[in-house]
C-alpha cells in the first residue's frame, strides 16, 4: 500500500475535483473571485484532506504534477462555467513549483484553455515553505506578473520570513492567515500582530484578504481597518463550480 500510487492512480481515475470557496470585496459586498481547493474523493475510504495528500505529494516529487491536474481540471471547470474576465480564481501553488521554469507554461496553458474571458487568476504562494531566494523566483515572478497573472503570499505571518519576503517578492495580495482573524476582539498577541500587518500593508500599497472569516463581528472589524477583502464559512463554504455559479449570481 503507497499513498503515492494512491496519488498517481486517482489522477489517472478521476478521483480528484476541485472546489471554490467566495472571495468578498469588504467595500461593497460583493464577489471578487474565489479561491480553488482542491478534493480527493477515494473510492470506499471517502475524502482525503487536501493538507495530508499536498504534503505527502511534496515529499514524493509529485505536487508539481498534482498541481498541473489541478490546473487541468481548473480550465475545465471555467471552459463549463465562465465567470467573467474580472472574476480573479485564486490557485495554490508549491515553492517547489516556482523554482522551476515549467510554472510560466503551466499558468499560460491553463489561461489559453480558459480564455481572457472566464477568469483572472492569482497565484498563493505558502509562507509555511520557504521560498528559495534564487534567480529562477525571482524571473518567474516577474514573468507571471508582467503577463497579468497576479501573485499573493498565504498564510501571511505565519513562516518565519514575512519582512524579508516582502523585501525580494513584490506580490499584489497578503492572505492573512485565520490564526490571526480568530483573535479579533481577544487580547490574545495575535491580535496585535493583526493590527501590525495591516498597517503594513497600507504602508506597502499592498491589498489584504483575510481568511477564516466566520462571524459578523470579524466582518464588521476587518471592514473598519480597510481589509479589502474575505473569505471564510461566515459567506460561505467552498463549493463545487456550479454551486459557485449560482452562488454569485443569487448575490448580485
Ligand atoms: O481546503 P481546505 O479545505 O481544507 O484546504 C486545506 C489546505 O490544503 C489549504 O490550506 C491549502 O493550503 C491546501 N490545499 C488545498 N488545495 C490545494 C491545492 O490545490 N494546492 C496546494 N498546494 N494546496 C492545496
Ligand atoms: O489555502 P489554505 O490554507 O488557506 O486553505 C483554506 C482552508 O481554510 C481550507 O481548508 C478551507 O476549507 C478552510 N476554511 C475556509 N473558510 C474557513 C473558515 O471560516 N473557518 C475555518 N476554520 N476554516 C476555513
Ligand atoms: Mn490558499
Ligand atoms: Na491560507
Amino acid at each position: 500500500f503507497s499513498l503515492v500510487a494512491a496519488i498517481r492512480r486517482g489522477m489517472r481515475r478521476g478521483e480528484f475535483e476541485v472546489h471554490y470557496q467566495p472571495v468578498i470585496d469588504l467595500r461593497d459586498g460583493s464577489c471578487a473571485g474565489a479561491e480553488a481547493l482542491m478534493r480527493w474523493f477515494r473510492p470506499g475510504l471517502g475524502a482525503v484532506r487536501p493538507d495530508l495528500f499536498f504534503a505527502v505529494a511534496e515529499s514524493s516529487g509529485l505536487a508539481i504534477p498534482l498541481t498541473r491536474h489541478l490546473f487541468k481540471l481548473v480550465g475545465r471547470d471555467l471552459r463549463r462555467c465562465p465567470m467573467g474576465p474580472l472574476f480573479r480564481v485564486g490557485l495554490n501553488i508549491t515553492a517547489s513549483h516556482l523554482v522551476e521554469l515549467s510554472i510560466v507554461d503551466d499558468v499560460a496553458r491553463l489561461r489559453k484553455v480558459v480564455g481572457s474571458g472566464a477568469a483572472d487568476f492569482v497565484l498563493e504562494i505558502t509562507e509555511r515553505e520557504p521560498l528559495p531566494p534564487i534567480e529562477q523566483v525571482y524571473r518567474n515572478m516577474g514573468v507571471l506578473s508582467a503577463s497579468g497573472v497576479k501573485l499573493a503570499i498565504d498564510d501571511f505571518g505565519t513562516g518565519h520570513s514575512s519582512l524579508a519576503y516582502l523585501e525580494r517578492f513584490p506580490v499584489d495580495y497578503l492572505k492573512i492567515d485565520r490564526g490571526f482573524v480568530a483573535a479579533i476582539g481577544t487580547d490574545a498577541v495575535n491580535a496585535s500582530v493583526l493590527e501590525m500587518i495591516i498597517g503594513l500593508a497600507a504602508r506597502l500599497g499592498v491589498e489584504l484578504t483575510a481568511e477564516g472569516v466566520e462571524t459578523h463581528g470579524q466582518r464588521d472589524y476587518l471592514a473598519a481597518q480597510g481589509v479589502h477583502y474575505a473569505q471564510g464559512f461566515l459567506y460561505a463554504r467552498p463549493m463545487p463550480i456550479e454551486a459557485l455559479r449560482a452562488w454569485v449570481d443569487e448575490l448580485r
